[in-house]
């Protein structure tokens, strides 16, 4: 407006007070010991690694904040339209390291902690995990939004705050994996602001009625209260920093006075007991859906939370709600949020009162889903007669839905019953079901899948009635990306170094154009180059070594090829494959002779990941890691050949240092069952070779770095039917279908490694119906491991492999994905922060 006036008192004392950004050393370290003294209420004396930890992360948080505050007030007063991302796991891990990256502070601190008489590397791993997730889908939405603040885009987060994430992971003498709870808070979180004045009530159960057709009105129940908790999204070069909105549950009131008062003490706790449950602790399932009462409280409190916000803050412009979609575009990370999109029908039919043509047509211009698993056991479906008690409003509205939707169904394909019954949002069964896939598909603008072989199976398999039914344009594909700040730049700095150093570009550059690592291309040739390369990665395999050390003391052989799996543990992801590859290994070894065997390649097997607890074959496959390990680690025939580690509670920073440590590593899921994976990409970014099948995102990966530097084997996935076909109703006995594999489990079975026996589910699990086809694929990919191991033997061939695959993984920043969601789907633009010093 050109005339804007201080909104009050005198702006020069505002002005004066207000801090900016710290730049030099001095100021940070004042910063410091400020927190020391007054946040800490410590000092000098007394101040330990975790302390000193603690006040550099407050002193971080403020510098953070003021470049937050300028962001949002900047959105404020441009008021673009804005994207949410709305996902039940981001799984962020540790933030220091990050925050000071995106500052432009490292060095800063650096020098600033060393002259407080403390070293960066020991306070940066005081710090706990972040572990809001399951695995690739909840770290996916960390990366975007790192990605989301680096391009500028004016893009939140919204999940739940849980008092404890992913559990712990702890391994008995036995090899059994044990569950301990994530207590993350304890210490406090300096990462976290608490917004005790933004809360929303949120309704569940009471009763339902309806005024009109398509009016209701619902009361009664139990009503719980949301609080915010934000938590500071800073981009790379850029002042931008965005903001993640996590929700925590509190009862409405303290607790219930009248129960109290009458004597009745449990009763009176009980409701706040009750409330407080909904956020305590995360779902411990990654591609299972389980149906249960307090997972759906869950997923409804956290999208009334969170629409409930997004719609204060839109109306607040004074703006028609039909204008809604022209400024909020919500992306639901797969089914999860689904609910949101009855809510949003609920708010606009019920409490705003449009027509049911309004509400709807802006409901589908708002809403964008990507699916994140074509397994059948993923796909979430909740039971009519639970929603119907806990939503009973939203039962009806989904009731109304489908009406709607399968009257159009009719109109363009009269008379296919099967096709309403395939396509209805209402399993018919005992008890019914309701399809949120099918929910979040038509009341969304978009879908889309994560890589272009896993959006090829959405749209002819799990929605392909739905394809036929609104036209395939709809249904499209973005490639998951991964942040090459903290994948590269954090956890391989020396790599970082060596690359910025080649590529003669300021690290900002290509770290915000990853396509830039094609410059190194030029250098595969360059033997001194190739030597550096290769002497980093051996330094990244020292540290890994160091790490198992400390940790475990166990000690690794650093003069090994070292081979790496680590991911959650799934049947589809094949991890039984892997080990029994090694035992495979093992006993043609122990079948050698000692000379025979100083030919081998030398070789150390990682695994690492948790299983979800009630997962028993899962359960028991880390059970016979870790039992072969005792054993071949311990055979001195063998140990110098071979050795296997199974590293326990695989999390983001154990990632960190496994990453840069790989030769080679293993994604060998059963085709056209990895939607993307991402960890493939980190592996290949930190310059380790891939072995693996043709699926996800493995594919695209050898579009790109071209098919002679990753080790593809396995059937593909249009084999895939046919073959699980023929173990049903033509089996052929194991020794005859795969004789290797039949001698492997043999001596597994005969108690080589464990008791006798121990390990027959499992077993059984291959010899009788092998749905993931490890009799199959087995021959393929044990001569897709003795391709690795030849190719392994010339090493200066191999770092070329190494340097190409690195120069090659431009395309799968997360700067990219999200950019094209940014502008294929939201239809939001950048908006860049100048931020006053
Ligand atoms: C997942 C897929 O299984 C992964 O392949 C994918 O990379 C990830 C992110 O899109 O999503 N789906 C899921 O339910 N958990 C996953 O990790």
């Amino acid at each position: 407006t050109g005339k804007e006036h201080w909104p009050r008192g005198e702006e020069e004392v505002w002005q004066a007070g207000l801090r900016g950004v710290d730049q030099d050393v001095p100021s940070i370290t004042k910063s410091i010991v400020n927190h020391v003294q007054t946040s800490l209420a410590r000092q000098a004396y007394n101040l330990d690694d975790l302390g000193a930890y603690q006040a550099a992360a407050l002193s971080v948080r403020d510098n953070l904040l003021v470049n937050w505050n300028e962001t949002q007030l900047n959105y404020t007063r441009k008021n673009p339209k804005r994207a949410y991302y709305l996902s039940l796991e981001f799984l962020m891990g540790r933030t220091l390291d990050n925050a000071l990256l995106n500052l432009g502070l490292k060095e800063q601190y650096r020098d600033g902690i060393k002259k407080l008489g403390f070293s960066v590397e020991d306070i940066l791993d005081k710090e706990r995990d972040a572990a809001l997730g399951n695995g690739g889908l909840g770290r996916l939405a960390a990366c975007y939004l790192d990605s989301g603040s680096s391009t500028e885009l004016p893009l939140w987060g919204y999940g739940l705050r849980y008092k404890y994430g992913i559990f712990q992971q702890l391994i008995s003498p036995e090899g059994n994996q044990l569950e301990a709870p994530d207590p993350w808070l304890d210490n406090q979180n300096p990462w976290e602001l608490p917004r005790l004045d933004v809360t929303y009530e949120v309704r569940f159960y009471g009763h339902a009625e309806r005024l009109s057709d398509s009016r209701g009105v619902w009361q009664g129940g139990q009503e719980v209260l949301a609080v915010a908790y934000d938590v500071m999204i800073p981009g790379y070069g850029t002042k931008n920093t965005n903001n993640l909105r996590l929700w925590e549950s509190k009862p409405k009131r303290g607790f219930d006075l009248n129960s109290f008062n009458a004597g009745n003490y449990e009763a009176a706790v009980a409701s706040s007991n009750s409330a407080d449950a909904i956020t305590s602790v995360l779902y411990p399932n990654d591609h299972t859906s389980f149906g249960k009462e307090l997972r759906l409280k869950q997923q409804y409190f956290w999208t009334a939370a969170s629409l409930a916000d997004i719609i204060r803050r839109f109306k607040q412009q004074g703006k028609p709600l039909k204008e809604l979609p022209d400024f909020v575009a919500i992306q639901l990370n797969d089914t999860h949020p689904t609910l949101a999109i009855p809510e949003l029908m609920r708010i606009l039919l019920d409490e705003e009162d449009l027509n049911w043509e309004q509400a709807w047509s802006i409901v589908t211009n708002v809403f964008f889903y990507t699916n994140h698993t074509v397994l059948p056991e993923a796909l979430e479906k909740w039971p009519v007669p639970l929603i119907e008690h806990v939503l009973p409003r939203h039962l009806q509205i989904i009731y109304d839905i489908n009406l709607f939707f399968l009257q159009a169904v009719e109109r363009k394909f009269p008379g296919d019953r099967d096709r309403l019954a395939r396509m209805s949002l209402i399993e018919e069964g005992q008890p019914k079901q309701v399809r949120m896939a099918h929910l979040a598909a038509i009341g969304s603008r978009k879908v889309n899948g994560v890589a272009e072989l896993h959006s090829d199976l959405v749209r002819t398999t799990i929605l392909k009635d739905f394809v036929e039914f609104e036209g395939s344009s709809k249904y499209s594909n973005v490639t998951n990306g991964i942040t090459p700040r903290r994948w590269l730049d954090q956890c391989n700095p020396e790599l970082s170094d060596l690359i910025t150093k080649t590529l003669k570009l300021d690290k900002v550059v290509w770290l915000k154009d990853l396509t830039k690592l094609d410059g190194l291309l030029e250098f595969t040739e360059d033997a001194a180059f190739r030597k550096e390369w290769a002497a980093i990665k051996q330094r990244n395999k020292e540290r890994l070594a160091n790490y198992v050390q400390t940790t475990l003391g166990l000690t690794v052989r650093t003069d090994a090829m070292f081979d790496v799996q680590i991911k959650r543990l799934h049947e589809y992801k094949r991890q039984t494959l892997n080990i029994l590859g090694v035992i495979h290994r093992y006993l043609t070894l122990k079948g050698q002779s000692p000379e025979e065997r100083k030919k081998a390649n030398p070789r150390v097997v990682f695994f690492a990941g948790k299983a979800a607890p009630a997962y028993y074959i899962a359960k028991l496959t880390i059970r016979l890691i870790v039992n072969v390990a005792r054993v071949i680690n311990a055979d001195p025939d063998t140990k110098d050949y071979l050795q296997l580690y199974f590293l326990p509670d695989y999390s983001v920073s154990l990632a960190e240092v496994l990453i840069p440590a790989s030769d080679i590593s293993q994604h060998i899921s059963t085709a056209g069952t990895e939607a993307s994976g991402t960890s493939n990409m980190k592996f290949c970014l930190n310059g380790g070779l891939l072995l693996g099948t043709v699926d996800g995102a493995n594919i695209e990966i050898a579009e790109e770095v071209g098919e002679s530097n990753v080790f593809f084997f396995g059937h593909l996935t249009p084999a895939v039917e046919d073959l699980r076909y023929q173990h049903l109703y033509h089996p052929v006995p194991l020794e005859e279908k795969c004789p290797t594999l039949h001698r492997v489990l043999e001596q597994v079975s005969a108690g080589l490694f464990d008791d006798a026996d121990i390990y027959e589910p499992l077993l059984n699990t291959i010899r009788q119906n092998d749905y993931y086809l490890l009799t199959d694929d087995f021959d393929s990919y044990i001569a897709a491991l003795a391709m690795v191991d030849e190719a392994y033997a010339d090493k200066e061939e191999w770092t070329k492999k190494s340097i190409r695959t690195t120069a090659k993984m431009g395309k799968f920043s997360s700067d990219r994905a999200i950019l094209d969601y940014a502008e294929s789907f939201w239809n939001i633009e950048p908006i860049p922060v100048t931020a006053k010093k």
